[in-house]
């Protein structure tokens, strides 16, 4: 499919997105077979550390920082139980911990990983950690796997634990889909995760994240809201295709940023790719109907002059915009929308889409205006 004019503009502002939004930078410890990658791949639901792909940082260390991936993970190599390497490990591990201020390989958050079964740690990890959270860098202990432990042996494991490691979080996990209350303790790391990151980080790793859905949506609506009092310093202009003298905030940068939080922003995903096609392509239109509508709302708006819109009416009219947008990916994302893909069938999703989005806009509407 060759880009549209508007798909170009949304691209732009995609390309400014990551050149200017902060990443945050994860470490994944634990021994060989522990389960980091598989973790990784279930929070984030792609193979964000596939094996050599990543650049080496130090001899156990692997850094995965894609242009399109928003988390950089650093990856420690798995080591040994008991072996040689597990000193340059640790070392690698807590040197890579120490780094502060401004370094760019500083991490922000780590994830420790231990194998429930087996149901032990060793005093090589209670070292470790605790060198770990000495440097002041957020821990995690995940017990990964714990599908194929017993609930009494892992209670066990998790008394030791807290023991040995007072005041330390640990979250017990596993990738087997069906085991649905140990999943949802994939949720509460990552709700960990996000309150241990600077606020500068957080839109980013919640858009990297899969899981939660609706913590995209208080982001998105968040970003809507700053948009429309203009706390990104963006300038208004016509809504594209329009015939009266409407006017939004930027709406490229603003769907950009919606798109981006709920990872819609990539052209690797064919959903994704989709989704942002027909989205930046029926802003246009939205445009002339956005009018319509907008007119039936606001007394007299017929009169105004061009360009000398009401500021506070302009707030509102972003902001429904904007919350209409976010419902629109959301529905996006919660329903995959799957068996339109499958029939290649980009009319009919187009369709669903700006249907979802004019009943939103229209209820976003009578609340803001
Ligand atoms: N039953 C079960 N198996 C798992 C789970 N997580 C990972 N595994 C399996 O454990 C094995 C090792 O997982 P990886 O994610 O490759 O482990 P790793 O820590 O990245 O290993 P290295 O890269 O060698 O350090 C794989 O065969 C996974 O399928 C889980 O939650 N439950
Ligand atoms: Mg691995």
């Amino acid at each position: 499919m060759s880009n549209s004019g508007e798909e170009n503009k949304l691209n732009a502002e995609f390309a400014k997105l990551r050149a200017t939004v902060d990443r945050p930078n994860i470490l994944l410890a634990g021994c060989t077979g522990a389960g980091k990658t598989s973790l990784l791949n279930e929070v984030f639901k792609k193979d964000i550390a596939k094996t050599g792909a990543g650049k080496p940082i130090t001899q156990k260390i692997e850094k995965f920082c894609d242009d399109d991936s928003k988390v950089v993970i650093f990856d420690s190599k798995g080591y040994e139980i008991g072996s040689e390497q597990e000193k340059n490990f640790m070392d690698d591990v807590v040197g890579l911990c120490k780094r502060i201020g401004t370094d760019e390989d500083k991490i922000h958050v780590a994830w420790y990983c231990i194998q429930a079964p087996g149901a032990r740690i060793t005093d090589f990890d209670i070292e470790s950690i605790k060198r770990m959270c000495d440097t002041n860098t957020p821990v995690a202990i995940v017990l990964t796997k714990s599908d194929q432990v017993s609930d009494p042996d892992a209670q066990a494991l998790i008394q030791v634990i807290v023991k040995e490691l007072p005041g330390i979080s640990c979250f017990e996990v596993t990738t087997k889909k069906d085991i649905k209350s140990l999943q949802s303790n994939l949720d509460n790391l990552v709700a960990w995760t996000n309150d241990q990151l600077p606020e500068s980080l957080r839109m980013a790793f919640i858009a990297e994240q899969q899981r939660d859905l609706e913590r995209k949506k208080i982001k998105a609506r968040s970003v809507v809201h700053q948009h429309a009092v203009g706390a990104f310093g963006i300038g208004f202009s016509p809504i594209p295709g329009s015939d009266a003298p409407l006017l939004l905030t930027n709406q490229y940068a603003l769907l950009a940023r919606v798109l981006y939080i709920f990872g819609m922003d990539g052209e690797k995903d064919k959903y994704s790719a989709l989704i942002k096609g027909i989205m930046a392509n029926i802003l246009p239109t939205l445009g002339k109907w956005t009018v319509a509508q907008a007119l039936k709302f606001i007394p007299g708006i017929g009169s105004i002059i061009g360009g000398l819109i009401d500021a506070s009416v302009a707030t509102s009219l972003t902001l429904a915009f904007g919350y209409a947008i976010v419902e629109t990916a959301y529905y996006a994302r919660r329903n995959s929308l799957d068996e339109f893909i499958n029939s290649d069938d980009a009319q009919m999703v187009s369709s669903v889409i700006a249907d979802v989005f004019n009943k939103a806009f229209d209820k976003e509407l009578k609340e803001h205006m």
